[in-house]
């Protein structure tokens, strides 16, 4: 597993995680799975449904369990003891060029210790930034890398993407394209009706 030292603490990031022809399965399930159009970017969520404007995984949020095509990369993500327990929430995002996640930290009261996100298709670049000490620090995510957050990337530094056409690579403009994420979680803390 490599190790970047000016990345924040708690945040790893594992080039060539999954295979071509895994990530290439993943694309075509998701493209064979009803896309979200209701926010900017695309999303699909699977597990427990992520409520956005609560910022909670509501009581009735539960979608059923994760879908066989996800059981391989979920075993995978086990193997590699990036979760104790098997993460049960995954959040696909979609980005054409152009579109982007602001800075946030995923939820603390309704999600556990690690998060993982598997970068699909198009590099982009990720910025994450230290509210109380102003640090920024920036990580390309290239094409079926995994990137994991726990202790400070979880909880205290924000991570976003910013909405461009191209980033920078070594001094060179690198257009983007299609790009395709899957976040994996584990629901802790349900709110509202039901479980509570
Ligand atoms: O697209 C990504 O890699 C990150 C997605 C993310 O931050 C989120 O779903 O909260």
């Amino acid at each position: 597993m490599l190790m970047h030292s000016a990345l924040p603490d708690g945040l790893t990031y594992q080039p060539d995680f999954i295979s071509e022809e895994m990530a290439h399965a993943l694309v075509a399930a998701l493209d064979g799975s009803p896309w979200d159009e209701t926010l900017k970017r695309r999303i699909q969520h699977f597990g427990y449904r992520y409520d956005y404007r609560a910022r909670a995984v509501t009581g009735d949020a539960y979608l059923g369990s994760l879908p066989d095509w996800l059981h391989d990369v979920v075993a995978r993500l086990e193997l590699a003891q990036h979760f104790l327990q098997p993460p049960d929430q995954v959040i696909a995002n979609e980005y054409d060029p152009g579109q982007g996640i602001s800075a946030h930290v995923d939820c603390v009261p309704c999600f556990g210790d690690d998060i993982a996100s598997l970068s699909l298709l198009s590099p982009c670049e990720m910025i994450f930034r230290h509210p109380v000490t102003g640090d920024k620090r920036m990580l390309m995510l290239e094409p079926r890398s995994l990137l994991k957050m726990d202790g400070p990337a979880r909880y205290e530094w924000t991570h976003e993407i910013p909405a461009r056409l191209a980033d920078i690579v070594d001094g060179e403009r690198r257009l983007r394209g299609r790009r395709i994420s899957l976040t994996f979680r584990n629901v802790v803390r349900t709110t509202g009706e039901g479980r509570d």
